[in-house]
């Protein structure tokens, strides 16, 4: 273990043999991008799988979410949490967008429903939760604020791949969804996204969109982008519908694995599963409360470094803490006391399909061990 690196993640990747026969089909048709078959037949079987009505493919997670904010014509002002992966906050940006910080959770982790409401100004259009660690957003509340003020709500699940609430996918809450295929993510077509949405109006909106605008050879209807997935990812992504179950069902045995033996360790606390809700554990965040474990987070993180273990401090700093950012009226200290006590506590431990028990024992011991120096 010493020698060998254990990184954060490490991506599942379909079988070689089978995707070399999806290349072949590729060489032969000689078609590349544009909405080719592959690309068809992925869509189809992910909203089968995901148990949504309509989903458009993107290059990646970013552009969908830049794109989905064009779709909806979302302007002024669009509150949206600060414990989150920058892209979030940037996609507001990208268009023009003022972000506004509203706290978190302490459960949760996700935009705290209560401080959505007290965000709320004249200017306000959309709100843009994450879905954390693919934990469920109290998805109930944040409808019933969207409809009471007229907001759309445009959900970045970029981690919350097949995740369900009592049977229902999450992806089917708000106005769309936004989901990350990233190498990183428990679902990968090595960089990719999606948009999901509920109605065949909206998808060919953006449809259109996320190629240049185009509807039709000679028509353009609005200043798209280019956002496409390729044929080759497209191909890939199809083969990596065979193993989901089996990875999500693999990392839950290394999530209860560390639960086990983290539970006694005085000062470390990390999330619980949730009622109704079907993870897919992409993450294993653990919490150092430095008074109690006797040392503080910082410390932990590099003394796991220093025997090759790698994990990363997802969400640290706060978005809002970010020069680009922190000058914004809601990113002030003392607006986010939740998710500025979160960032100065969080590791995200390695966790995958293929980490060995054996090792997540080994990082829980060099945490006790730690502890204890
Ligand atoms: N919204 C949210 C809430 C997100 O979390 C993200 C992305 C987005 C939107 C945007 O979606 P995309 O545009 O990315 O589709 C990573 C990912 O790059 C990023 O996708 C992800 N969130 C974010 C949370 O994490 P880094 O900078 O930490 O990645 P990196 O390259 O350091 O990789 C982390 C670890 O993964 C490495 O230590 C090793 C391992 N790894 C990584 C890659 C790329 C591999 O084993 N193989 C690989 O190919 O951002």
């Amino acid at each position: 273990m010493e020698n060998k690196k254990i990184l954060v993640t490490q991506p599942v990747m379909p079988p070689l043999d089978e995707f070399v026969k999806s290349l072949e089909k590729i060489w032969e048709s000689k078609w590349l991008t544009n909405n080719g078959q592959f690309h068809q037949d992925f869509e189809k079987a992910l909203a089968d799988h995901l148990g949504v009505k309509y989903v458009s493919l993107f290059s990646n997670g970013t552009l969908a979410l830049i794109s989905a904010l064009q779709v909806m014509r979302i302007t002024g002002e669009v509150i949206t949490t600060p414990y989150s992966f920058v892209a979030t906050t940037h996609a507001l940006r990208w268009n023009g967008i003022k972000p506004v910080f509203a706290d978190i959770d302490p459960v949760t982790l996700n935009l705290d429903p209560k401080k959505i409401e007290a965000a709320i100004t004249p200017k306000t259009t959309a709100i843009m939760p994450v879905h954390v660690y693919g934990n469920p957003c109290d998805v109930v509340a944040i409808k019933e604020i969207a409809d009471i003020y007229g907001l759309k709500v445009i959900y970045d699940a970029a981690h919350a791949f097949d995740v369900d609430i009592n049977g229902n996918s999450v992806l089917n809450f708000g106005d769309m969804s936004i989901l990350s295929f990233h190498a990183t993510k428990v679902f990968n077509t090595i960089e990719g996204g999606a948009i999901i949405c509920n109605d065949e109006a909206t998808k060919k909106r953006i449809d259109y969109l996320k190629n240049f605008g185009f509807a039709g050879e000679t028509k353009v209807i609005a200043p798209g982008i280019n956002a496409k997935m390729n044929e080759l990812q497209a191909a890939y992504g199809l083969l990596q519908l065979d193993s989901i179950d089996d990875s999500i069902a693999k990392r839950k045995i290394v999530a209860d694995t560390y639960k086990k033996c983290l539970k006694d360790i005085t000062g470390i606390s990390f999330l619980n599963d949730m009622d109704g809700v079907k993870h897919n554990y992409a993450y294993f965040p653990i919490f150092v409360d430095s008074k109690e474990y006797g040392k503080s987070r910082d410390a932990l993180y590099e003394e796991l470094k220093s025997h090759n273990i790698f994990g990363r401090r997802y969400f640290y700093p706060l978005i809002s803490q970010f020069p680009t950012y922190s000058g914004l009226p809601s990113a002030s200290a003392g607006n986010l006391p939740i998710a500025e006590r979160i960032t100065k506590e969080v590791i995200c431990l390695p966790i995958y399909p293929n980490l060995k028990l054996c090792e997540v024992n080994e990082i829980v011991n060099y945490i006790y061990n730690f502890k204890s120096v």
